[in-house]
Formats: C-alpha cells, sequence, structure tokens
C-alpha cells in the first residue's frame, strides 16, 4: 500500500513538472569571464547518438573582446570499435540571453563530429559546478526529444558533497532526473596535446 502511495506521489510530481524547454530557467546574471577556465564533466545525459564518452575536459577562453571559444577533450569510439582521445573546438554565439549561448564545434580532425548545438547554462557557481544543457530536437509539445547536459566540475575529483542536493535539484528541473551516467577520468586522455 505505501509503495502505491509513494509511485503516485511520483506521478504527480512528474505530471506537475513542466517539461516545456521554453520554460527552462538559466542561470541570472551569466558571467562568461567567471565561467571560463577548466571544467571536467564529472556526470552526462547522452543525446542520441553518443560522443564524448569520458575523460571529458574542456577549456573555456573569453577573449578581450569578450567573445569566447572552447576546447575539449574527451575519449570517444569512433567508425565502430576505434578508440581515441578527440581534440575539440568550439566557438559561441550570444543570444539575447548571455546564459544561452550558440555553439559551433568541430574536430582538430576531420573524421570527428562537428556541429551546431544551443549551450545553456543553467546554474553555476564559478568556483565549483556547472550544469549545462543542450536540445537538439523539440517535440511538437514543445518538450524536448533529444538533448544532452553536461555536470561541470572544477575538481577532477568530482562535486563537493554541498553542490550535490544543488545539481540533483537541476538535474530535476531539466526533467532529466536519473538519467545522468558518472563519467570517468582515469588519464585516457592525459598525454595527447
Ligand atoms: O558528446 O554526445 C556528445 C555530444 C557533445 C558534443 C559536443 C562536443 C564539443 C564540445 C565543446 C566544448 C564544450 C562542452
Amino acid at each position: 500500500m505505501l509503495q502505491y502511495v509513494v509511485s503516485l506521489c511520483f506521478l504527480a510530481l512528474a505530471w506537475a513538472q513542466d517539461c516545456q524547454v521554453a520554460n527552462i530557467q538559466v542561470m541570472q546574471n551569466f558571467d562568461r569571464t567567471r565561467y571560463a577556465g577548466t571544467w571536467y564533466a564529472v556526470a552526462k545525459k547522452d543525446p542520441e547518438g553518443l560522443f564524448l564518452i569520458d575523460n571529458i575536459v574542456a577549456q573555456f577562453i573569453v577573449a578581450e573582446d569578450g567573445s569566447m571559444t572552447a576546447t575539449a577533450k574527451g575519449r570517444v569510439i569512433i567508425l565502430n570499435n576505434w578508440e581515441m582521445c578527440a581534440d575539440m573546438i568550439a566557438t559561441f554565439e550570444e543570444t539575447p540571453e548571455p546564459a544561452k549561448l550558440r555553439m559551433k564545434y568541430w574536430g582538430v580532425a576531420a573524421y570527428l563530429q562537428t556541429g551546431n548545438d544551443d549551450h545553456w547554462v543553467i546554474d553555476t557557481d564559478y568556483d565549483n559546478y556547472a550544469i549545462h544543457y543542450s536540445c537538439r530536437q523539440l517535440d511538437a509539445d514543445g518538450t524536448c526529444l533529444d538533448s544532452y547536459s553536461f555536470v561541470f566540475s572544477r575538481h577532477v575529483t568530482g562535486l563537493r558533497t554541498e553542490d550535490q542536493p544543488i545539481v540533483t535539484q537541476k538535474k530535476n528541473q531539466l526533467c532529466l532526473l536519473g538519467k545522468y551516467r558518472r563519467v570517468v577520468h582515469n588519464g585516457f586522455c592525459d598525454s595527447s596535446s
């Protein structure tokens, strides 16, 4: 009986949740200069056709004119079973909302993935954690059909205990709670340039 009531409560919560992409709250007063620097992906919700698997490290750079670029590395498997460390480059375009950026990305090697995605910063304290979100395909009802999301940490060891509840709350707001996997860092990409 208790199990039944708990399930009903979860169902009611899910129904009450607003999963419209247009209503997703992003970081207020986003400051890209404070966002710059190294971020380790410690968890990831994958899109369809997963690309970056683990050992994902992104370095955001803000130029004097305020424009932002990034380099990123991560272990990938391409051409069915060729495991390698992908070196990626990204440029960002502003939108009227500072935390909602458009990202163009490509690989240093031509056989790597290229794309043009949203790069939304959902929340960050700049010094410890950041939650990123990208919806690649909207459904007819305004929810997202194909999204990916990184939980970034400034620390390769993961999130601090005190940041974990905030990140869980944000995952829930994105309607992605339970859909993330842990991203390991075991040095696979450490020797690549
Ligand atoms: O890994 O499945 C995937 C999709 C992610 C593609 C983005 C790769 C380029 C990343 C540039 C740096 C910013 C995170």
